[in-house]
């Protein structure tokens, strides 16, 4: 595959699709600018004094790390002058961000969890970016939480970046998803693979087996059945993976197959699960659908889910389409 650059991407993926037009080229190439500063950063761990905690909460009242925030600050500041969003929004932010007077707006809505798995941070495990795009809606003047609050069905693109051995993006715009690999010496973002397909069928599952005594029962059966193999219903082994920082779990399974879940459950029975809808699930269930995957809450698909709050919290089942279907179909039992 010739390693054509992102910008020569983003040009022939409109001029075959229409999909791309040049003001949500520019928020793509802006976001993937932030998402190599954000790479640089948290590549220099201890050396930057960029670990531990900034002794700051974020909206979800988890104690936020000092890359946290700065991750935050570079996409905020990246995104502000181009003209080309209308407001952002981000875990980290309790409420929206619009574009300051001094700028011009544009027509998308960012939103995005600057730096998830943050936990991982201080024990140098990969750890990733998480971005969604949004069309405000039209006649939008003032640009307001309700604007945001779209199915996830709406997004017009979506992607993440993922700080490990390699620093990569994964991308769609809702014609297949791609790959690009940051070639350090250059500073460039290469397309490394095109078209990613999830396999429908895995022997690989993820999810923090610690809380399974607070599982509801469809959950609990579909688990047990992974783990009695071949001595059970699926007469097939399995294996387990759980890396707890989502986008290294996801990128496996956009890799090589593999259902990764984060259900609600019993401990707090008013929160459907951890994850958040609008700038965890929703992105990077488009990008598994895009990759012909599923995700679903365990009733419907996450791309159907009308939002009601910005933070609010959604469960996952998501990645080749046979199991999700499988778990899926056991809580509609
Ligand atoms: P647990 C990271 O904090 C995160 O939001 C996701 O990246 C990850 O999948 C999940 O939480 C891990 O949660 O409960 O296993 O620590």
């Amino acid at each position: 595959m010739k390693r054509i650059g992102l910008t020569q991407f983003l040009v022939e993926e409109h001029r075959q699709h229409g999909n791309v037009p040049s003001e949500l080229r520019l928020l793509l190439e802006v976001v993937a600018r932030a998402c190599k500063s954000i790479g640089h950063a948290v590549g220099k761990g201890a050396l930057a004094g960029v670990l531990g905690s900034a002794g700051s909460e974020n909206v979800q009242g988890e104690v936020q790390k000092k890359l946290d925030v700065i991750s935050n600050e570079i996409l905020l500041e990246a995104n502000e002058w181009g003209g080309h969003l209308a407001a952002m929004a981000s875990e980290e932010m309790e409420t929206i961000h619009p574009i300051p007077n001094r700028y011009p707006m544009g027509e998308y809505l960012l939103l995005f969890d600057p730096l998830d798995g943050s936990s991982n941070i201080d024990v140098n495990s990969s750890i990733g970016t998480i971005f969604s795009v949004l069309k405000a809606p039209e006649g939008m003047s003032t640009p307001t939480e309700q604007d945001f609050l779209q199915p996830g069905a709406k997004q017009v693109a979506a992607g993440y970046a993922l700080y490990g051995p390699q620093t990569i993006l994964v991308l769609t715009c809702g014609h297949g998803v791609s790959c690009f690999t940051l070639d350090r010496e250059m500073g460039a973002w290469k397309l490394t693979a095109r078209d990613i397909k999830i396999p429908n069928e895995t022997r690989e599952f993820a999810i923090n087996t610690s809380n399974a005594r607070h599982w509801y029962p469809p959950v609990s059966r579909y688990i047990n059945e992974l783990v009695a193999g071949t001595t059970g219903p699926r007469d097939k082994d399995f294996n387990m993976r759980w890396i707890a920082s989502m986008v290294t779990d996801v990128h496996r399974v956009l890799s090589r197959g593999g259902i990764f879940m984060y259900p609600a459950d019993k401990r707090e029975p008013d929160k459907p699960g951890k994850l958040r809808l609008m700038y965890e699930a929703n992105p990077i269930a488009f990008i598994v659908e895009q990759a012909g995957g599923a995700a679903t809450n365990g009733h419907q698909r996450i791309l159907d889910v009308q939002p009601e709050k910005l933070h609010q919290r959604v469960a996952v089942f998501l990645g080749s389409k046979d199991e999700v279907e499988r778990v899926t179909s056991y809580h509609l039992e």
